[in-house]
């Protein structure tokens, strides 16, 4: 990088993992960066930033950035490592993965990723081409949000949906399983907006949290039960005649089979399934119904749980059949990633596995069953892996057996990481990132339709490296001699940018080097779209039918008997899933477990004791809080915590399980049965 004026702001982007996305400033002063803040001119960013990232530079600048590769040292597990070269890593990686293709098939090498870069040159860019080159096994990514997708995409036929600056223009505005404030606050201020003008925001979670205190109405419900819920609202909306006919009968398929199938759903019965009174449903149905724009906010929490597609699927029916997609402010958004329509199949070259010693399209592995993939006989054993991007140790389910796996002496592990988190403890070889205030990266959003790229605005520390600069660097190792592998940034972005969708008319790499951020060409701003990409909306409810979860409190005998408990792990505010694990504050935050009054008095338990929290996969020592955050039967625990700074070294996902979804392969982390008793009793 050419040597830095003195003072100077200049232009990033928030890579972690959130829908909002926010256009970054930074001020940089004699090469150092001295302030970080939203950009105010980004119509979604508005000048502000969350408070986990209003503190990123000491993230940036803090003294245990791992600086170099390091070899371990001690035994796995243990943290202990040596530094080495650049050099000596990458041969030592690529000697391993060869011998290992070479004995087992390159399926023995297991790439695991998510959320930690959501640049879309080194969240899934090199990193894919060199995979997919090696033949290794794909990784199914379905730890966050798949379930969710395949709910959307069975409904909606695409996975995008209501603008965020139109909730400005909406009056009733419902988050459902959505914290706002903790994981979305960027819609906030749209939110504050609409309710200036009148609008009423209820919430619908099992957990009243920071955004359930801040509404007009809180709806405790019982997790995992949002289908029946969606069933029951469809039931009174169709009964009373209060769908909008002219909008079903020219913008969907299938109503006739929908308003059979929830006469079976009368609010009564949802009473029962979802712990919301009848008169209370009834009265939401109607309200929701007959308020213009009334619009939805769906978020992830609903799905991770074992009926979260279907209830996603049905969820996404309401707004169709009282025709609020008509409206400005009207509608619904999970999500708004499909909006981004780039040549993403040329940025990962799936094509490149047919160049590998497989030939063909390797296995895939779903990440949710991280601890099987690692611990069950399989063909090929997975005998490498090689993570980025990811903390498994912390955020995957069935914990103590992802550790068992990661205990393997036969298992060779490489994580690449900006801290030693407990993930990189298990590794044979360690080897330093960039953070995104490093690199250059073009980045879509899950939260709104502002397409944005960034430059470097600092040099890294070290020899810390891109992820992009790490897979070129093993390509070469590996002796891969095509072209993409020699590909600069810029290749890549132009390669991406150039999509033939509308979408993207117009929007090419030098529009984005001076403006930074370009809104997609969705729809003219301010005016309705439907998102119903691939002809109407489907209300087909074939797959709908109602069955509480195996692990509820309605669920199967054996279980509940043992487990009375429903434990929801959501998302702390002030952190980022794992990625702040370093920080005291987070470990506070998520040493808590909340429990319902009439819980803990029938277990003799008081706010400040210590409680062992426990079920047949594992158990873990907090801090018991006894107030209204969760509706009787329900225990919430923030997550998610480095286990190793825990003083009984685990966290809340020895609790959760590998169980899959009912659509998409998605995690359940929020379907989990547990018993709560005092420590010392
Ligand atoms: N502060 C902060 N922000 C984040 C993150 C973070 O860790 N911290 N993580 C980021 C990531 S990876 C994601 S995917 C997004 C997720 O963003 P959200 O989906 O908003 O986050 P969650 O906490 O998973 O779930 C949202 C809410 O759903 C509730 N919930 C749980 N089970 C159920 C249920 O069965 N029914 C209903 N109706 N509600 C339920 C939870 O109690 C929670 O309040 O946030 C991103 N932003
Ligand atoms: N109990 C429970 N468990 C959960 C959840 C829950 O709600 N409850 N949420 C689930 C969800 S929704 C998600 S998305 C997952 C999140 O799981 P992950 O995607 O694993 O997210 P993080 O824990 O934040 O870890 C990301 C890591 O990537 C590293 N990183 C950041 N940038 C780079 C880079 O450029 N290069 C490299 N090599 N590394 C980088 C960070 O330092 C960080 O340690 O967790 C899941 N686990
Ligand atoms: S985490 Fe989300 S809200 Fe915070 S700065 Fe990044 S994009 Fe913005
Ligand atoms: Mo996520």
């Amino acid at each position: 990088m050419p040597s830095l004026p003195q003072r100077e702001i200049r232009h990033s982007v928030c890579a972690l993992d959130c829908p909002d996305a926010c256009s970054l400033l930074v001020t940089i002063e004699d090469g150092r960066a001295t302030k970080l803040r939203g950009n105010p001119d980004h119509p979604v960013t508005r000048g502000f930033l969350c408070a986990k990232v209003a503190q990123y530079l000491e993230r940036q600048y803090h003294p245990d950035r791992l600086l170099y590769p390091m070899r371990r040292t001690g035994a796995k597990g243990e943290g202990r490592f040596a530094r080495i070269r650049w050099d000596e890593a990458l041969d030592e990686i690529a000697a391993n993965l060869q011998a290992i293709s070479d004995e087992y098939g390159p399926e023995a090498i297991l790439p695991y990723s998510y959320g930690g870069n959501m640049g879309f040159l080194n969240g899934n860019g090199m990193d894919r081409r060199f995979f997919h080159r090696l033949g290794a096994s794909r990784l199914d990514r379905t730890i966050c949000a798949a379930a969710g997708g395949a709910g959307l995409m069975q409904t909606l036929g695409s996975r995008y949906g209501t603008e965020p600056e139109q909730f400005a223009h909406s009056k009733l505005i419902i988050a459902w399983g959505a914290n706002i404030m903790g994981t979305n606050v960027h819609l906030w201020p749209f939110i504050a907006e609409a309710r200036r003008n009148g609008a009423r925001l209820y919430t619908i979670d099992p957990v009243k949290n920071r955004t359930g205190r801040l509404a007009d109405r809180h709806y405790f419900i019982n997790p995992g039960s949002d289908l029946a819920l969606a069933l029951g609202l469809m039931h009174v909306i169709v009964k009373e005649r209060l769908h909008d006919v002219e909008f079903v009968s020219q913008q969907s398929t299938h109503f006739d089979k929908l308003r059979d199938f929830v006469e079976k759903y009368p609010p009564e019965k949802v009473a029962a399934l979802t712990g919301i009174g009848a008169e209370e449903i009834a009265g939401l149905a109607r309200e929701y119904a007959t308020t213009s724009p009334a619009v939805i906010r769906l978020n992830y929490g609903v799905q991770r749980s074992e009926r979260g597609g279907a209830a996603v699927a049905a969820i996404a029916m309401l707004p169709a059949l009282i025709g609020s997609w008509r409206q400005v402010g009207g509608g619904l958004q999970l999500s708004t990633s499909q909006a981004f329509q780039l040549n993403r199949a040329g940025l990962e070259m799936a094509e490149l596995q047919e160049r590998s010693p497989l030939k063909r399209q390797a296995r895939m592995v779903n990440m949710t069953e991280l601890a099987k993939a690692l611990t069950v006989e399989a063909d090929p054993p997975v005998k490498a892996l090689f993570v980025y991007n990811s903390n498994p140790a912390a955020v995957a389910p069935d914990q103590n057996r992802v550790r068992k796996g990661l205990g393997r002496t036969d298992l060779f592990t490489v994580v690449s990481e900006q801290f030693q988190t407990d993930t990189a403890d298990w590794a044979d070889i360690v080897l330093p990132a960039t953070t995104f205030l490093e690199n250059t990266d073009l980045y879509f959003a899950y939260g709104h339709y502002h397409i944005q790229m960034a430059r470097p605005a600092l040099d890294p520390p070290g020899e810390c490296k891109t992820n992009v600069e790490m897979f070129r660097l093993l390509a070469r190792r590996m002796g891969f001699r095509e072209p993409c592998f020699s590909e600069t940034e810029d290749e890549m972005m132009a390669g991406l940018l150039g999509s033939a969708h509308p979408f993207l008319n117009g929007i090419d790499l030098d529009r984005l080097d001076r403006e930074h951020s370009v809104r997609l060409n969705v729809s003219e701003p301010g005016t309705p779209f439907l998102p119903f990409a691939s002809g109407p909306c489907n209300l087909d409810p074939a797959l709908l039918e109602y069955t509480p979860p195996v692990e509820s409190r309605l669920g199967s005998e054996d279980l509940r008997g043992l487990f009375p408990l429903e434990m929801i792990s959501p998302k702390n505010d002030d952190s980022m899933n794992s990625t702040f694990g370093n920080r005291p504050a987070q470990d506070q935050e998520t040493a808590v477990l909340y429990l319902n009054t009439a819980d803990a008095a029938m277990r003799g338990i008081t706010s400040g004791d210590q409680v062992r929290v426990f079920n047949g996969r594992g158990s873990l020592t907090l801090r018991a809080e006894v107030d209204g955050v969760t509706g009787p039967g329900v225990v919430s625990t923030p997550s998610t915590r480095w286990s190793k700074r825990a003083p009984d070294r685990r966290n809340c996902n020895v609790l959760t399980s590998e169980r899959l979804t009912d659509m998409g392969g998605g995690a359940t982390f929020y379907s989990c049965l547990v018993q709560v008793e005092r420590c010392g009793d």
